[in-house]
């Protein structure tokens, strides 16, 4: 009898995972926390989101109101610049598009920069938001956000790397020209599609 040496215990991947992962990502199976900064405390009193710049009507939306507003869920991958990618993802909130309705974009905007409290910013196409998996999330997999993970509000872009998903989100500025966010400023892509690896700008 031939003795069997034990197998290492890797984590295996299912073909139909490996084809979702872009290239140079690697799967995760935790949720990793991943922000430059602190942590913003959360006060419902005095929170608010605005979406202003090219728009009709420029919102200014307190707690009450955000969470009157109709809800959705999707499912989406996460990519991380930083290689990880994390599948099949919950998320409940509001869409991208229920936002921009109601702002009532005009039509010379082209870009949209999002911003988070603390100054954290990035910047996308305004297509990349215009996206009917493109949501506002305040839950995940069922279970309010966490602060590490942005509470009470992110922007989660399925089809773009994460970085563009700012946590704690408390503004949408729609613009006609293009105005690199954090981590664009530093060389990182302004468009950011993982299966393009768009990971820097050149
Ligand atoms: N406000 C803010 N949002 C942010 C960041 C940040 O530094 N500040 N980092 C981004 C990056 S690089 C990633 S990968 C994701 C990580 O989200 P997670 O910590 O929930 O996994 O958040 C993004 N959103
Ligand atoms: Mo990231």
């Amino acid at each position: 009898m031939v003795s069997r040496p034990r197998a290492i215990k890797r984590p295996t991947i299912a073909p139909e995972q490996a084809e979702r992962l872009p290239p140079g990502q690697v799967l995760t199976r935790r949720w990793p926390v991943l922000h430059h900064g602190e942590i913003p405390p959360f006060d419902p009193t005095t929170w608010d989101l605005r979406v202003f710049g090219l728009v009709t009507e420029p919102l200014r939306l307190d707690w009450d109101a955000f969470q009157a507003l109709p809800r959705v869920t999707v499912t989406g991958d996460m990519h991380c610049v930083t290689r990880w990618s994390k599948l099949d993802n919950r998320w409940q909130g509001v869409a991208a598009r229920e936002i921009l309705a109601r702002a009532g974009v005009l039509p010379d905007a082209r870009f949209v920069l999002f911003h988070a409290e603390g100054g954290y910013t990035a910047n996308l196409p305004l297509a990349a938001l215009d996206d009917n998996d493109a949501i506002l999330a305040t839950a995940h997999d069922g279970e309010p956000l966490t602060p590490e993970h942005g509470a009470p509000l992110r922007v989660v872009i399925p089809k773009r790397y994460a970085w563009k998903g700012a946590k704690w989100l408390r503004g949408i500025e729609l613009l006609a020209e293009d105005r690199p966010g954090f981590w664009e400023g530093y060389g990182y892509s302004a468009t950011a599609d993982p299966w393009r690896e768009e990971r820097f700008a050149d």
